[in-house]
C-alpha cells in the first residue's frame, strides 16, 4: 500500500469502486470516466508504479492479468473483442501511478485509436 495512491485506497476499500473481479493478487473495477461502452481496469494489489517498474519476478502476475482481460471483457459484455491499453509514464500520459491495464470494448468497433472523450 502506498500512501496517497488512489488505487491503493480502492484496494483497501477506503474509496468505493464498482468491482468486476477480485482475488488475492488482483482487482478489476470499472473506470470512473469510461471511454467506451465497456471500460474497466485490472490492477495488481501490490503497488507497482507502472509497467516501467516490472521485472521477471512479476511475470506470473502479468500473465494472470492478461489472461483475465479476455475472460472479464466477455463477462462485461464485450463479446467480439476488446482493446487493452497500458499508459506508462509521462510520455504514455499515465495519470495514476499504480500499474493498471485498461480494457475497453462493447458491441461496436472502437475507433482506430482511442482519444479521450473528456
Ligand atoms: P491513466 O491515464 O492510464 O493513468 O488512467 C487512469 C484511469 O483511472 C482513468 O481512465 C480514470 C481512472 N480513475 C482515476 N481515478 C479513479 C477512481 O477513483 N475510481 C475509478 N473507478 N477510476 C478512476
Amino acid at each position: 500500500m502506498s500512501e496517497n495512491c488512489v488505487f491503493c485506497k480502492i484496494i483497501s476499500g477506503e474509496l468505493p469502486s464498482t468491482k468486476v473481479y477480485e482475488d488475492e493478487d488482483v482487482l478489476a473495477f470499472r473506470d470512473i470516466n469510461p471511454q467506451a461502452d465497456v471500460h474497466f481496469l485490472i490492477i495488481p494489489k501490490s503497488h507497482i508504479e507502472s509497467l516501467a517498474y516490472v521485472d521477471t519476478s512479476h511475470a506470473g502476475l502479468l500473465g494472470k492479468i492478461m489472461t483475465l482481460a479476455s475472460v472479464l471483457a466477455e463477462k462485461e459484455g464485450s463479446i467480439n473483442g476488446f482493446r487493452t491499453i497500458v499508459n506508462t509514464g509521462e510520455v504514455g500520459r499515465q495519470d495514476v501511478f499504480h500499474l493498471h491495464f485498461h480494457v475497453l470494448g462493447g458491441d461496436k468497433a472502437l475507433p482506430a485509436m482511442i482519444y479521450k472523450r473528456s
